[in-house]
């Protein structure tokens, strides 16, 4: 095992068993014209992080543990979205709608695809996920069992929205969970150190949580 300095305690990393999962981190996002400028956000809060969740990437890739990179994506019939989420928030463009980047949150489409700097390679598992949460009608619980994986460290966007629910859902289902709090951004501030205060919270009622160069320096040292 390796112990990973971290709040509210040390995180106790098994390298045989741990996987990273990097959510979201799509253009949809993080770049003009996606679903999150369509939600009326501030979409260049989220491209800050992109160096840091480089680095996490290629933390992972030397030790050559598991990556997956989830998406936020939904069929082009939008079978797989309900009408609720077509209508919240009333934004200028709907799911499914044509933007700058093609049609919003639609698998294929330009905007759906994850940034180049972080984009997956061979053997790296690539997750759509309808929801927020990466379990909900993913069939991953069972492919992480496959892998053996007990651990999962976190990344991605948004901190309190696809993140925290991934978290939760992780954290429901047995996993140990680490977020790596500078490879996670939000739209808002405040709701990323609330996100942060919260998991952590209570004994790490939904995990742990530490910066990229706690992580390094750690499996640096076992290495
Ligand atoms: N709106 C927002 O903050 N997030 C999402 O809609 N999806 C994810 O967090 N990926």
């Amino acid at each position: 095992m390796i112990s990973v300095p971290a709040r509210p305690y040390p995180y106790p990393l098994d390298p045989a068993r741990t996987a990273l999962v990097v959510i979201d981190m799509q253009r949809d996002f993080i770049e003009p014209g996606g679903f999150g400028d369509s939600l009326g956000n501030d979409v260049g809060r989220l491209a800050a992080i992109i160096p840091t969740t480089a680095a996490l990437l290629g933390l992972f890739r030397a030790q050559g543990w598991p990556v997956i990179h989830t998406r936020e994506a939904h069929r082009p019939d939008l079978s797989d979205c309900p009408p609720s989420k077509i209508r919240r928030g009333n934004p200028r463009l709907k799911i499914g709608e044509v933007g700058a980047m093609g049609r919003l949150l639609v698998t294929g489409e330009p905007g759906n695809q994850i940034v180049d700097a972080l984009a997956p390679i061979a053997g790296e598992l690539v997750v759509d996920k309808p929801g927020k949460g990466m379990f909900w009608s993913t069939g991953l619980n069972e492919r992480l069992a496959g892998l053996g994986i007990s651990h999962l460290v976190f990344a991605g966007v948004t901190t309190e929205v696809c993140v925290q629910t991934s978290m939760r859902e992780a954290n429901d289902r047995g996993y140990e969970c680490l977020l790596i709090e500078d490879a996670t951004e939000s739209y808002f501030p405040e709701f990323k150190a609330a996100t942060i205060k919260m998991i952590a919270a209570q004994g790490g009622i939904v995990g742990w949580v530490t910066p990229l160069s706690e992580l390094a320096q750690a499996v640096g040292a076992a290495a």
